[in-house]
């Protein structure tokens, strides 16, 4: 079977769920480097957006249908769980998280840093100052739902986690979302049990203050 090639770029959030994939299954894969709205990119995917994966003469957009297809195609232990309230769970989470929690954290909030509409690339700190209420907010969304089972989607590690692992990590390397974290305890612990994990670390991107494409 050929290797399955992720085309994404190291220091994106969703190109970094898909790897997390790979490494908690043991497929093995090699990274393409290509940014969003670059030629392979466009190649790949209607809008220009990364990651997207080739496996043999099959190829795919979308973070969640990568996961989903690695999911079941592959061994290894199962990551979007089939019982049917665990697997509507895992879902729900990976939803929330990719039409709210990143538009927040990610493409408002980071991008106000890396990104800024300041003329000079300073911060925008009106953009910081008006968005960081609703990181506060989702911060305490996140910290109250894995208080409960110690994981998003109940008591077990799922893609849920995983689609929310590199958001975490990105909003940690700026003040106002590091605070944020480190007085949600609950979180803390969460985001510190699951980044020991070998799949996060052998995917971490390069160190450094972030920068696009987030
Ligand atoms: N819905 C897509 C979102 C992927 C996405 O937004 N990727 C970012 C990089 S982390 C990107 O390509 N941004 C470029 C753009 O939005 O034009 C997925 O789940 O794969």
């Amino acid at each position: 079977m050929p290797d399955v090639e992720i085309i994404g770029a190291t220091r994106s959030t969703y190109t970094w769920v898909v790897r997390m994939v790979c490494e908690e299954k043991g497929i093995p894969y090699e990274l393409k480097e290509a940014g969003p709205r670059s030629p392979d990119a466009f190649a790949f995917h209607p809008f220009g957006k990364i990651p997207a994966m080739r496996h043999g003469d099959f190829e795919l957009c979308e973070s969640k249908a990568i996961a989903t297809y690695l999911d079941l195609n592959f061994p290894g232990p199962r990551l979007i769980p089939t019982e049917p309230r665990q697997a509507a769970l895992t879902e729900q989470w990976v939803s929330l998280v990719n039409t709210r929690i990143d538009t927040t954290m990610i493409r408002t909030y980071l991008f106000a840093y890396i990104f800024p509409k300041t003329g000079d690339n300073t911060p925008d700190r009106a953009a910081i100052d008006a968005v960081v209420p609703a990181v506060k907010e989702q911060v305490g969304l996140l910290d109250g739902t894995v208080a409960k089972g110690g994981f998003l989607a109940g008591d077990s590690f799922t893609y849920a986690d995983i689609n929310l692992m590199p958001i975490l990590f990105r909003v940690q390397q700026l003040p106002e979302g590091a605070a944020a974290v480190a007085a949600a305890k609950p979180l803390s612990d969460y985001y510190q049990r699951l980044a020991a994990r070998p799949s996060f670390q052998k995917t971490m991107p390069p160190p450094g203050a972030p920068r696009r494409p987030g």
